[in-house]
Parts: C-alpha cells; sequence; structure tokens
C-alpha cells in the first residue's frame, strides 16, 4: 500500500532526523524536504489506515477554510475543535483566567461579543483564498482597502478551466504583510495544480508538518480539494504531490510512533462525492462518503501549540 510512503518517511525523521528545540518547547525531529506522491486515481485518497483519522473533522475545515471564515466559532459549533488552542492560549495569556477548553468554547457560541474578541484567528487560510487583500490610491499617497479583496479559488477555477495548460494555477495562504495578525501562519501554504490528459494533479506545498498529527489531516484535505476542483472543472483527479519543508515529529509521539510503524497498512479507501454543487463554494459535509476505510484504532497524541 500506498501507505508505506509515510510510514518510511516517519520512521526515517524519527531516526534520522535532527534533534532540535522548536518553537513550542516540546522539541522534534526534523529533516528537510521531503516529497511523497499519492495516486488519487478510482477515487482513492489518502486517509491513514494505520490510526483511524477524523476525516469530517478535515473535511469541515476544508468547507470552513473555502467560506472565508478565520473565526473559530463556525468550527466549534460543528464540534471540531482542532483550531481552539491557539484562541484558548491567547485568551489565557492576556486575562490569567484558568479557563478550560470546553468552558471557552462554550462562551465561544453562547456569546457573540466573546466570540468576536476571542474567536478570532486574524486573517489565516480562508480570508487569505478568497479574500486576500488588495489596496488601492485613494489620494494623497494614501491607500484604501478595497472592499472585496481576490478570491484566489475562484480565479485557480477560472484558469483551470480556461487556460488547463497553464502553469501558473496557483493560490497560497502566505501574505506576507499579513502573517504577523495571524494565529497561526500557513503550514500548508501554497497550492499548485496541473492538467494532463484530462486529469488533475495537485501539488502541495507545507512549509511545516507535524507528522503525527497534522500530515494525516494535510494530505487527506489536499486530496479533498483536488477531487473538488477536479469535479468542478469535469476532470478526473491525478495525483496528490505533497511536498514538505521541515518535515518533523514532536519528541512527546514516540508512542505513535512506535505503534504506527508497528501496524500493517491496508489499502487506501475511496471518497465518493454523491452531488454535483453548483461550485466550488457549495458543498456541505453530507456530499462527501468515504468507501471501504479500515483503519487501525486511533492513537492519541498530545498537540504542540
Ligand atoms: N501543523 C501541521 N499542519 C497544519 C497546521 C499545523 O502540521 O495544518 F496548521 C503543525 C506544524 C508545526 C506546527 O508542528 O503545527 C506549526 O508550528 P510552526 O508555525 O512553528 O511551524
Amino acid at each position: 500500500p500506498e501507505e508505506r510512503l509515510y510510514l518510511d518517511l516517519l520512521t526515517r525523521v524519527w531516526e534520522a532526523g535532527d534533534e532540535r528545540r522548536d518553537r513550542t518547547g516540546v522539541g522534534t525531529r526534523s529533516l528537510f524536504g521531503p516529497t511523497l506522491r499519492f495516486d488519487l486515481s478510482g477515487g482513492r485518497v489518502p486517509l491513514l489506515t494505520t490510526k483511524r483519522v477524523a476525516w469530517k473533522t478535515a473535511a469541515r475545515e476544508m468547507l470552513w477554510f473555502l467560506s472565508g471564515d478565520t473565526n473559530i466559532r463556525g468550527l466549534v459549533r460543528q464540534k471540531v475543535h482542532i483550531w481552539t488552542d491557539w484562541p484558548l492560549a491567547a485568551y489565557v495569556r492576556a486575562t490569567g483566567e484558568a479557563i478550560d477548553r470546553d468552558t471557552f468554547e462554550a462562551r465561544i457560541l453562547a456569546d457573540d461579543a466573546f466570540a468576536a474578541r476571542w474567536g478570532e484567528l486574524g486573517p489565516v487560510y480562508g480570508k487569505q483564498w478568497v479574500d486576500w487583500p488588495v489596496y488601492e490610491p485613494a489620494g494623497d499617497g494614501l491607500y484604501r482597502r478595497r472592499a472585496k479583496g481576490i478570491d484566489q479559488i475562484a480565479a485557480l477555477l477560472e484558469s483551470l478551466r480556461t487556460n488547463p495548460m497553464s502553469r501558473r494555477h496557483i493560490f497560497t495562504g502566505w501574505n506576507v504583510a499579513e502573517l504577523d495578525g495571524m494565529a497561526l501562519p500557513p503550514c500548508h501554504m501554497t497550492y499548485q495544480y496541473h492538467v494532463a490528459r484530462g486529469k488533475l494533479s495537485g501539488m502541495l506545498w507545507q512549509r511545516s508538518c507535524d507528522l503525527g498529527l497534522g500530515f494525516a489531516f494535510n494530505a487527506f484535505s489536499a486530496a479533498l480539494l483536488i477531487r473538488m476542483l477536479a469535479q468542478q472543472c469535469d476532470l478526473e483527479p491525478g495525483e496528490l504531490v505533497w511536498s514538505c519543508g521541515d518535515a518533523h515529529v514532536y519528541l512527546n509521539h514516540e508512542h505513535l510512533v512506535a505503534e504506527q510503524t508497528a501496524r500493517e497498512p491496508r489499502a487506501f479507501p475511496t471518497l465518493c462525492i454523491t452531488r454535483r454543487p453548483a461550485t466550488i463554494f457549495d458543498y456541505a459535509i453530507e456530499d462527501f462518503v468515504v468507501e471501504g476505510y479500515d483503519p487501525h484504532p486511533h492513537i492519541a497524541a498530545p498537540v504542540a501549540v
């Protein structure tokens, strides 16, 4: 099974990675610049089988990105907790209040003003993807922000449809001017697409990957997006090329590496998209059905914030 590519990388990073203190203080072992390729033909998707992955969470997050939303409220409402730790940490830092995650999330849901003040992640992925800010001259050397920014996703679809052979099918979340305002600068930062023989392939350049936790989500999400884009352009799915800058394993994920690499990987499942929505922005979680997913049990591991 193709999953071996990932398991081999996990092993290689754990055994040969450079051990270093990282931003979070947890510590990692790290290698620079690996690339993995996954074949998406026949509807197959790189959804790891050596542990159960909550793919619906990743799919909900992808839909949230596409909606342009940057507040965790929309995720928490769907019981998606993956972004909560950052605003929670910011809240605790700012107020000194000892508050647990459940209580924090309950307040995000119940209190509009609280959600607006503390649930906001800054101009992260969604904002940059569909509303990249544009400034125009307003006289006297001043600039004004245009009401509507650039919708990179709509532009990408337009270029895929009208100029499939282009080498410029790119969108990115890495808005240099706005990195400071983001809860977390984009990890899966740049996407490029390629059309050949009626197939759409996608490359994700991920600057930083937590192989134990992040990879499973990032690879599935990137494949899901290729599938949605392909459907919207009447193309068949080609390949996902996952390229990473700093590929690391956190030192407190040793149990995960040991357990996961000892397991026998199974064939990747297939993803069925049950409906063809009018646009890329109209998908709903119910449109996605994963078939033939037979994973080993979930492995819990702490996330480094
Ligand atoms: N991380 C991922 N994938 C993601 C995401 C975060 O692997 O989609 F949002 C991990 C990578 C790294 C940490 O361990 O989160 C981000 O830290 P830094 O910004 O210092 O790279």
